[in-house]
């Protein structure tokens, strides 16, 4: 297809979307005809030896293909000081749609992953409430649950573009430190109106049972509003990685807020000023003094695929891939540019033209 054919829907090589469809029913059309013509000089089609016998029967849990084991999670920062702490990036620029598979959900811990038998697992809720209560795993199960899609992002992801030489990575490098799930649990709100909170609370404070004992103390408003007691993880229980048998589920706010391993709830007055409120996650700012609470995450959007340091080896179309989420609300719209933002077009209709050398 001739350059000047293509119809442009941003300038800098953004092209409209269906001259890939051209493209596609092209090829598809030269296979049909050569296929006949294998036919016709008597060729056929060779036979895999998977083919001839019988595979594996089903199992009770499933893996994915042994071919695909490069999309995978990539562990860092080990450190003996924290056993157990450090992170791993979900691989964004081989996996297509929004929701992250479980296994390749990011992970963040700061004593790594306690091993939590659900049926001696707690969660109490207590202070400021009419009636302290603590419910087993089993109790919490048999409460009304919604499920929702929600983006879950580290406060630090994409931390190295702040540097003043950021490096060149992937979208799993630089941003892999956010995912999506579809959560279902049961809203705080329930638990909190079943304990009666006292009219003087202001805050609950949610504490995990991991060794970090990870706190951090959630406005009232917010935690009446649209926060859940996940159980579950695009369909299955929480993984141990994720908070196995329960963690809070703070929509939309820094991802250090939803406590893993949840196993407290206390009302009170005042923010407890729990390490991880005070030492940890409140930013500091040029003159040196720190804002304590900043909660939301910003409107975000990443080019997934073509990503950094990905080869593109052949010549032709490439479509772009990419997320777009906010701690903000919902994402209504996205533009992408190809030249620093002076033309935009609609990102289901984007194509990169790599030019022949
Ligand atoms: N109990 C507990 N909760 C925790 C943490 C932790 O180390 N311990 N890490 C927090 C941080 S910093 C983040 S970004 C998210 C990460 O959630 P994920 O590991 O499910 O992706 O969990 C938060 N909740
Ligand atoms: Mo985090």
């Amino acid at each position: 297809m001739s350059n000047d054919k293509l119809e442009k829907a941003a300038d800098n090589g953004l092209i409209n979307r269906r001259h890939l469809l051209g493209l596609g029913l092209g090829a598809a059309g030269t296979l049909a005809t050569s296929s006949v013509m294998a036919a016709e000089s008597g060729l056929s089609l060779e036979i895999p030896s998977w083919s001839k016998q019988p595979g594996i029967g089903p199992s009770a849990y499933g893996k994915p293909s042994s071919y695909t084991r490069d999309i995978a999670r990539t562990p860092a920062n080990p450190n003996p000081l924290y056993p157990g702490g450090g992170s791993s990036r979900s691989p964004l620029h081989l996996l297509q749609g929004t929701i992250t598979p479980n296994s390749l959900h990011f992970e963040r811990h700061h004593s790594g992953i306690p091993d939590i038998n659900p049926a001696s697992h707690r969660l109490l809720i207590n202070g400021l409430v009419r009636q302290a209560l603590s419910f087993s795993y089993e109790d919490l199960l048999s409460y009304p649950m919604v499920s929702k899609f929600y983006f879950l992002e580290c406060s630090g992801n994409s931390g190295t573009l702040w540097g003043n030489n950021p490096a060149d990575g992937s979208a799993q490098s630089i941003h892999g430190l956010v995912s999506c799930a579809q959560w279902t649990g049961i809203p705080l709100s329930t638990l909190l109106d079943e304990a009666g909170v006292l009219p003087e609370a202001r805050r609950v404070s949610a504490v995990g049972a991991d060794a970090a004992s990870m706190g951090r103390s959630v406005p009232l408003n917010k935690a009446l509003d649209d926060v859940l007691i996940a159980l579950y993880q695009n369909g299955e229980p929480v993984r141990p990685e994720q908070g196995y048998p329960m963690r809070l589920l703070v929509p939309g706010w820094e991802g250090n807020i939803s406590v893993k391993w949840l196993t407290q709830l206390k009302l009170s007055e005042q923010p407890s000023q729990f390490r991880d409120e005070t030492s940890k996650y409140t930013d500091t700012r040029e003159d040196r003094l720190s804002l304590q609470f900043t909660y939301p995450m910003g409107t975000k959007s990443v080019i997934t695929s073509p990503s950094g340091l990905m080869a593109l080896k052949r010549h032709g179309l490439y479509q772009v891939n990419g997320i777009a989420w906010s701690g903000a609300g919902a994402i209504r719209r996205v533009e992408v540019s190809a030249d620093g933002g002076r033309s935009w077009a609609m990102p289901c209709l984007i194509l990169i033209r790599m030019k022949k050398p």
